[in-house]
């Protein structure tokens, strides 16, 4: 079955924009996923299809209006009943990739894309949306936090990627940041490639790869460290 994402937005024109080149776009040829990007100011009704008004209580910037929005979501809830309806919004729910995984996992998605300083609060108290952010720091619009999320999700369906690497051995899916890599030539400017990668030994190369990711991430990300040790001490087997 073809993965579906439906994209509402204000700049239909920037997708799949690039996820029309490399992995997802030869995927998207082939049919593994498909896109549709839906233009929210078809639903504005007035003649100047305003889709923004100011702020209430004042300030900078202008609101994008729950009525029409309200008439963009339940077309595509209408149409893609199955898939779960995302927001892109600074103000969301960290993206994981154990969420990624789950979004990867079922039929597709529909992502609202959120322009000017934000979306009014009570289409999110009204209609079934999940809303997500990619990270702590603010983008112009959601629309490229979009095409980052699917991007995630689109490299993990079946036929997607040559050899799809086992859950544990990727960044995050340990809980740790991934081990680094080296390939040819095995000395650059006086470096050379670490002695364990070059031994031939299979388990000494394990142990020196996961020895590598606890130490990079211990230093590059302690936020992770403290939650890896939380999840390892929660299951008997160590495992997430
Ligand atoms: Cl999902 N949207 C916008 N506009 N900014 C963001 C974001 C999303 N995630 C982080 N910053």
């Amino acid at each position: 079955m073809t993965w579906s994402a439906t994209i509402l937005t204000l700049y239909p024109e920037m997708f799949p924009g690039p996820l029309g080149h490399s992995l997802a776009g030869r995927a998207l040829g082939e049919g593994i996923w498909s896109l549709e990007a839906v233009q929210i100011r078809d639903f504005a009704t007035d003649k100047h299809r305003s889709v923004d008004d100011t702020p209430a209580g004042g300030g900078a910037g202008m609101v994008m209006r729950a009525d029409v929005l309200g008439r963009a979501v339940d077309d595509v809830l209408t149409r893609r009943p199955d898939a779960p309806l995302l927001a892109m919004t600074p103000r969301g729910r960290p993206l994981t990739q154990a969420f990624v995984r789950e979004l990867a996992a079922g039929p597709g998605a529909s992502i609202l894309c959120g322009r000017f300083e934000g979306i009014d609060e009570r289409l999110f108290e009204a209609r079934p949306i999940v809303p997500v952010s990619i990270g702590d720091y603010v983008l112009s619009g959601g629309e490229m936090a979009a095409l980052t999320l699917l991007d995630a999700c689109i490299r993990l369906l079946p036929g997607v990627m040559g050899a799809p690497l086992s859950g544990e051995e990727e960044s995050f899916e340990s809980g740790l940041l991934e081990y680094p890599h080296y390939t040819r030539p095995q000395e650059w400017e006086g470096r050379t490639v670490p002695e364990e990668l070059r031994s031939g030994n299979h388990a000494k190369i394990a142990a020196w790869r996961k020895a590598r990711a606890i130490e990079d991430t211990r230093l590059r990300r302690p936020d992770l460290i403290a939650r890896h040790g939380d999840a390892r001490r929660q299951s008997p087997s160590g495992a997430q």
